[in-house]
């Protein structure tokens, strides 16, 4: 992973219906992650933050049980068509959330650029509802399954084109909160899922180990970090949070083994909440691992 690194902040929180989020982007530049990653030797450039609608601008028209699809919709092209134009320009699309309906954008504009793109989902969610699963309505629950195809058609054509990704080229990490719908997506679609049973099972070498073999046939891995996924204990910011997760040590090892890896092709980390944090700790953590991601070691 020798590429520059351009940073896009997406300050959206239309995907839920918790304040704070659309904050991720300035906790984690306060955090420090563009000094981090300049240390590690990389030129650094900060497009700066996605315009999002407010949601007090929003008509709250929420069409069939997909809260504020409008004001998704918009930000979701308008990343797209960012994080394509980095790609284009050669350099490694980092982009930081925001709520994880911004993966939508994201993968719209990577997976542009390659023919059979692989995704590692780390999250305690399996992000795979459509508006008829969702118990929620809450459309950050859906950007999986809107990247594989499925769900309303305006969330899976974003930038004219569906399929993002294929089934078979996912790897969830983490999951410990399924709805039903998506238990049996998972099923219908043989998608790879290390739940946390997995996780505890094997231990966290064996998953990354299996996860980048599973991967091994991609031309590109999109590697989509809900700070969800760690255990509250240690990322408390965040809206949903869910206990027994993914400790901060094992995940520091799953991104050393990415970064040695050297498969992670474009990257975001999201849900980060700094209203809910504890003296920006969730946004730290995301920068520490950040810095793993990248190749920091220490020795
Ligand atoms: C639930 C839903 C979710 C993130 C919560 C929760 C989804 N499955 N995703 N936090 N990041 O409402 O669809
Ligand atoms: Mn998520
Ligand atoms: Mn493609
Ligand atoms: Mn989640």
């Amino acid at each position: 992973m020798l590429k520059d690194i351009s940073v896009i902040g997406v300050p959206m929180d239309l995907g839920q219906m918790r304040r704070g989020v659309d904050m991720g982007p300035s906790a984690i530049r306060y955090a420090g992650i563009i000094e981090r990653l300049e240390n590690l030797n990389y030129q650094v450039e900060d497009l700066g933050d996605i315009e999002i609608a407010r949601p007090e601008k929003q008509s709250i028209e929420n069409e069939g049980n997909l809260k504020n699809l409008n004001g998704v919709l918009e930000a979701s092209e308008k990343l797209s068509e960012s994080v394509s134009s980095v790609i284009t320009n050669k350099k490694f699309p980092l982009v930081l959330g925001g709520d994880h309906s911004i993966a939508i954008g994201t993968l719209a504009g990577v997976s542009k650029h390659y023919e059979n793109l692989g995704v590692i989902w780390y999250d305690a969610h399996g992000d795979l509802n459509t508006a008829d699963t969702s118990p929620s309505g809450n459309i950050h629950g859906m950007p999986l399954a809107a990247s594989i195809g499925i769900g309303h058609e305006m969330l899976t054509n974003i930038s004219g084109y569906t399929p993002k990704v294929k089934p078979e080229n996912i790897v969830i990490i983490g999951a410990r909160s399924l709805d039903e719908g998506e238990r049996e997506l998972i099923k219908e679609k043989g998608i790879k899922v290390y739940t946390m049973h997995e996780v505890d099972r094997l231990g966290m070498t064996k998953v990354m180990e299996e996860t980048i073999e599973y991967l091994a046939h991609t031309d590109g891995v999109h590697l989509s970090l809900d700070l969800d996924g760690l255990d509250p204990h240690d990322a408390p910011g965040v809206g949903t949070p869910v206990l027994g997760g993914i400790s901060y040590r094992e995940s520091h090892l799953a991104m050393e083994m990415l970064a040695e890896a050297e498969i992670i092709t474009s990257a975001e980390f999201v849900e980060v909440n700094p209203i809910l944090d504890e003296k920006n700790k969730t946004a730290t953590v995301a920068v520490a691992l950040m810095g793993s991601l990248f190749g920091e070691k220490l020795l």
